[in-house]
């Protein structure tokens, strides 16, 4: 039963015109094999499919219960590894939650030490974004309280504690959000959870041979981000599932510490991008690879009416016209009597047209890595316009409700994710060029590549507070924890 995962993708195929990520090129893209990837991994596991938590109704406000607590988790048969998880013992459930609703979440701290839980993207008040201020302490409940603004997307939640994020989310500290609205509940899209409608949260780690991944960054991780060498998918290695229709939606989350994926499929077939972080796109892309790095989230639909398996693969690129596999996640294994979906419709989300004349303000933000002596000792180099992160300063004071261009340049040898919290904002060009049609959306993180520049169109509304700031960081997070991250408050 267990099928190899490496046997799909030692193939050779030459496919029409690609429709790249980030790192673009027109031409013919060739999917072939890797040595590397032809490892030990079987796709022997089934998926695991966190459990979908809608909370309760107390009044008009939904309410949910989490619990950040250790556990002991079997990744490998027959061995245990210490984690950490949310009602449970690696990552969380996913919740589900409309927009227009208040919610209320109880995040009780069952750890020995102090976490946070953020909300990765959506729009709330400083006090509720669960940032390295709203610290838990051990043994005591935090519920903050926020209107859900954002429209149908799938969004996530992670610890966010100031130089431990990266521990705590290599330990499992992270869940998956999704966001129904009215307009997309209307459309003809996937949307049955755990059938033809799955969230993927897209990891690596490194083990060792007693089963366990202890979180002992080296030099070279605390400079790279910690990379493994085992993928998983929601916390599964070695995936696989029994599709049953012929249209299959992915909501794909790139949970890793510091790896930036370029997902595909086995066989380089094109899929459907349909969402990117904040929401659906205008209408769905085809795109053969997606590049995504750590925090950003695709919602893609793949078709599997061929009732061939396929297997969810991160590629590298060798040449400018060929990948290959590196990371096989998730062998998905179509019936043999699939029923038939819908097809994805041409329309899918009115996004306003994008003004860059209503910026009233540009504010530039370079990325930097500097005098790596001292990497891994608690200092380090990684800053952002020659600072770095101090929970006593505020670096920007911002006027909700105006308009402004931020300007992200990347002055290192790396590729740096640039998150901004309270808001969902779009990408105006990258190096002067206008965005591809699958990154142009809704966007709260941007992968910003060596030397390269992206300006983005942001705004913050509907919440003011003069003391609590949100923050802007690196989404590898090991560089947040070493200091690439900044603070601003909206007045
Ligand atoms: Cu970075």
């Amino acid at each position: 039963m267990s099928n190899s995962i490496t046997g799909l993708t030692r193939r050779k195929l030459l496919l029409g015109t690609a429709a790249l990520g980030a790192a673009a090129t027109a031409g013919v893209l060739v999917f072939g094999q890797s040595s590397k990837a032809a490892g030990h991994i079987q796709s022997s596991n089934p998926l695991k499919i966190p459990p979908l938590d809608a909370g309760r109704m107390q009044g008009n406000t939904r309410i949910y219960d989490l619990d950040i607590q250790h556990g002991q988790t079997e990744f490998f048969g027959g061995m245990k590894a210490p984690t950490m998880g949310i009602n449970g013992s690696y990552l969380g459930p996913v919740l589900r939650m409309r927009q227009d609703e208040d919610i209320r979440i109880n995040v009780t701290n069952s750890l020995d030490e102090t976490a946070t839980l953020h909300w990765h993207g959506f729009n709330l008040p400083a006090i509720a974004d669960g940032g390295p201020h709203q610290i838990i302490n051990p043994g005591s409940t935090w519920s903050p309280e926020f209107k859900v603004l954002e429209k149908a997307s799938t969004m996530w939640y992670h610890s966010h504690l100031m130089g431990k994020t990266a521990e705590h989310v290599w330990a499992g500290i992270a869940g998956m959000i999704i966001v129904d609205d009215e307009p997309s509940s209307a459309l003809d899209l996937p949307n049955n959870y755990g059938v033809d409608d799955l969230p993927i949260a897209l990891q690596d780690r490194r083990f060792l041979r007693d089963g366990t991944m202890p979180y002992a960054p080296t030099m070279h991780d605390n400079m790279m981000g910690k990379i493994g060498d085992t993928p998983m998918a929601n916390g599964t290695i070695g995936a696989w599932f029994d599709t049953t229709t012929s249209l299959v939606r992915l909501r794909l989350l790139n949970a890793s510490n510091g790896s930036i994926y370029s997902i595909g499929f086995s066989d380089g077939r094109f899929f459907k991008k349909i969402a990117t972080d904040g929401g659906l796109l205008a209408a769905p892309v085809d795109v053969q690879l997606i590049s995504m790095g750590p925090g950003e989230r695709a919602e893609i639909v793949v078709d599997l009416s061929d009732g061939k398996n396929v297997t969810l693969t991160h590629f590298v690129r060798i040449s400018q016209s060929e990948v290959s596999p590196e990371f096989a996640f998730l062998e998905l294994r179509p019936a043999a009597n699939s029923t038939t979906s819908k097809p994805v419709p041409a329309t899918l989300a009115t996004l306003p047209p994008l003004n860059p004349e209503a910026a009233t303000n540009t504010r530039r933000f370079d990325l930097d890595m500097r005098g790596m002596m001292g990497m891994g000792m608690g200092g380090g180099g990684f800053m952002i316009n020659g600072e770095q992160m101090d929970m006593k300063v505020i670096n920007h004071t911002i006027k909700k409700d105006t308009v402004e261009i931020w300007e992200i340049r990347n002055l290192s040898r790396m590729s740096h994710p640039f998150h901004v919290h309270n808001t969902q904002f779009r990408i105006l060009d990258r190096d002067g060029r206008p965005p591809e049609p699958h990154e142009d959306g809704l966007k709260d993180t941007v992968l910003v590549l060596p030397g390269r520049s992206a300006r983005i169109l942001i705004s913050f509304n509907h919440y003011t507070d003069e003391k609590v700031p949100y923050m802007y960081h690196c989404h590898i997070l090991e560089h947040e924890d070493a200091g690439m991250m900044g603070q601003f408050t909206v007045v």
